[in-house]
């Protein structure tokens, strides 16, 4: 039997939103605490997760408030952990992976792809001020790894999850050119995204992941919008302050 989960995330934080789009395709119930990133509170460390990051799960225990949780619930923290464990807590009533072994392999193979491809290129370009432009490869990197329709192994599966809150972020700053990087360059990029015929597989793909419910009820464009303007476009001024 499942037992009771509160997911401590945030708004802001793609590794988080994983978390949450794969409980909510998962249909299993979960209590979603929002932590302020910006003020924790100072019981979230020692009694949730000691790296003071989110997401996190508690799992299993006594009925109680998240902000008060329980010695007796597992504390479980890493998005890619939680993926694999909202998988296994679901996997006889909704599966989230395959059960062939080969599909699962392509699946968990695609997650390594997006950690060591794709986020290291957009996250060097919003915060550090890289060029966007390699992030163009790591797409076709990613749309490389897809069938010719569907999601990552067909079905959907916590391989999407892992990919679609970070593809969701680098399409939203580069449209509104939000970033370290020079100005235009992310503008010129999402425009080469949403026409050029090279991409015509993603643009299918994030169509067909973004517009699931379990996206969209977790997706928060403004608060996005929001915070990564003030902090990414802050450090594209301090960059071109220090040249
Ligand atoms: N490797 C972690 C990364 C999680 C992470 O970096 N979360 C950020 C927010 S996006 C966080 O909680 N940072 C702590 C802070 O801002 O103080 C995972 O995959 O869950």
């Amino acid at each position: 039997m499942v037992e009771l989960i509160t997911l401590y995330t945030a708004k802001i934080c793609p590794y988080a939103q994983r978390a949450e789009i794969a409980l909510e395709e998962s249909g299993l119930p979960y209590k979603r605490y929002e932590i302020d990133l910006s003020n924790k509170p100072e019981w979230y460390a020692p009694k949730v997760n000691p790296a003071s990051k989110v997401p996190a799960i508690a799992y299993g225990g006594p009925d109680v408030a998240p902000e008060t949780p329980s010695p007796e619930s597992a504390k479980i923290a890493e998005s890619l952990v939680l993926l694999e464990f909202i998988a296994d807590l679901s996997a006889s009533t909704k599966p989230l992976l395959p059960a062939d072994p080969v599909a699962r392999a392509k699946a968990r193979f695609f997650i390594e792809a997006v950690l060591s491809k794709f986020t290291g290129a957009f996250y060097g370009a919003l915060t550090r001020g890289e060029d966007p432009a390699p992030v163009l490869d790591t797409i076709d990197i990613l749309q490389g790894l897809l069938p010719e329709e569907g999601y990552v192994v067909g079905e959907w599966s916590i391989a999407d999850a892992a990919v679609t809150p970070f593809l969701a972020r680098a399409l939203i700053s580069f449209k509104h050119d939000i970033g370290a990087y020079d100005e235009g360059a992310g503008k010129k990029l999402y425009d080469v995204l949403q026409t050029d015929a090279k991409y015509a597989r993603f643009r299918k793909y994030y169509a067909d992941v973004s517009s699931r419910p379990s996206f969209k009820d977790t997706w928060h464009e403004d608060v996005v919008i929001d915070v990564f303007s003030k902090r990414f476009n802050e450090l594209r001024i301090q960059r071109l302050a220090q040249k």
